[in-house]
C-alpha cells in the first residue's frame, strides 16, 4: 500500500501521465480507498511538484507537466468516484468555480466531484469564473450555496468580490458561500464573511452538509 502511493506520487512528480493513468487503473480494481489514492498519493505528488517549483529546483514546463499527468490520473477516477447518486435525495444545489484570473482546476473538480457523490447537485461553472457569473448562475439555478475557489494570493480576493456584489444585489441571505484553495484558511473566510472554508475535498462535503442543515 504504501509503495503503491509512493509510486502515485512519484508519477506526478516525473510528470509521466502515462505512468499515473496505469497506476490510476491500477488503483480502480484493487479495493483500496480512492480517496486516499488520490490525497496520500497523487495529491502529495502535485503538492511536491509545487514545492519543488516554489524552491526553484524544477521550472515552469515540469510544473505544467506534474499537472498533466495530475489530470490523466484524475480523468481515470474521476467516474468512479462519482459513482452513482441517481437513487439519492437531493442535499441542495450548489454552483462551483474557480475565481477569476485563476486557471487552478484540480482542486476544484475534486470538490465539486464529491459534493456530487455526496447527494448535491453540482454545477460546475470551471475556471477562470467573473464575479458576476456566479451570481447570476447562482440566481438562475437558485443555488443554496456557491463555492468559490482561488488558488493564488492575487486572485483570492474575488471570492470576497463575490460575497460583497451578493450584499449589494440583495442575496447574502439567500445564499451560502464557502471558500477554498491553497492559499484560503478559516481566518480569510472570517475576514470576508464567508460561511465557511474547507482545505480538503472530504471536509468540503461535511462543510456544505453542516451549511445545508444536513450534517
Ligand atoms: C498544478 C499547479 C499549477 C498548474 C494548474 C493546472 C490545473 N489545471 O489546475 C499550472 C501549471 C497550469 C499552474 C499555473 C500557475 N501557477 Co500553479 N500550482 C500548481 C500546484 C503545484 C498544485 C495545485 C493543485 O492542483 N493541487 C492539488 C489539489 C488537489 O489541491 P488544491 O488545489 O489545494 O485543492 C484542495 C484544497 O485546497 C481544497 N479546495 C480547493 N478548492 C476549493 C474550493 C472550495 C469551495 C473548498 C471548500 C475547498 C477547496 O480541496 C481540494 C481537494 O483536496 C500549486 C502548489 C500548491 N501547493 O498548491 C501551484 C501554485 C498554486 N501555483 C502558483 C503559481 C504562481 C502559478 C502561476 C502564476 C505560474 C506562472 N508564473 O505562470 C500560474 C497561474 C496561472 C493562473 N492564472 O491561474 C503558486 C501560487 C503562489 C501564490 N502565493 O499565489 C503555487 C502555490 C506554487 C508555489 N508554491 O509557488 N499551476
Amino acid at each position: 500500500m504504501e509503495a503503491f502511493l509512493d509510486n502515485c506520487a512519484k508519477a506526478i512528480v516525473a510528470g509521466d501521465g502515462g505512468g499515473a493513468e496505469r497506476l490510476a487503473g491500477e488503483a480502480l480494481g484493487s479495493g483500496l480507498s480512492l480517496l486516499q489514492v488520490i490525497e496520500e498519493g497523487f495529491v502529495r505528488g502535485i503538492r511536491e511538484v509545487g514545492r519543488l517549483w516554489e524552491e526553484g529546483e524544477i521550472f515552469l514546463p515540469e510544473l505544467v507537466m506534474g499537472a498533466e499527468a495530475m489530470k490523466k490520473a484524475m480523468t481515470v477516477l474521476q467516474p468512479a468516484l462519482e459513482g452513482s447518486d441517481e437513487a439519492q435525495e437531493s442535499l441542495g444545489r450548489i454552483v462551483i468555480g474557480t475565481i477569476e484570473g485563476d486557471i487552478h482546476d484540480i482542486g476544484k473538480t475534486l470538490v465539486a466531484t464529491m459534493l456530487s457523490a455526496n447527494g448535491f447537485e453540482v454545477t460546475d461553472l470551471g475556471t477562470d469564473v467573473p464575479v458576476a457569473r456566479f451570481i447570476d448562475e447562482a440566481e438562475a439555478r437558485n443555488a443554496d450555496c456557491i463555492a468559490i475557489s482561488a488558488l493564488l494570493t492575487t486572485t483570492m480576493n474575488g471570492q470576497k468580490r463575490v460575497i460583497d456584489e451578493l450584499v449589494k444585489r440583495s442575496m447574502r441571505d439567500k445564499v451560502k458561500v464557502m471558500v477554498g484553495g491553497a492559499p484560503c484558511n478559516e481566518a480569510w473566510a472570517k475576514e470576508i464573511d464567508a460561511d465557511g472554508y474547507a482545505g480538503d475535498a472530504v471536509s468540503a462535503v461535511a462543510l456544505a452538509k453542516g451549511l445545508a442543515g444536513k450534517a
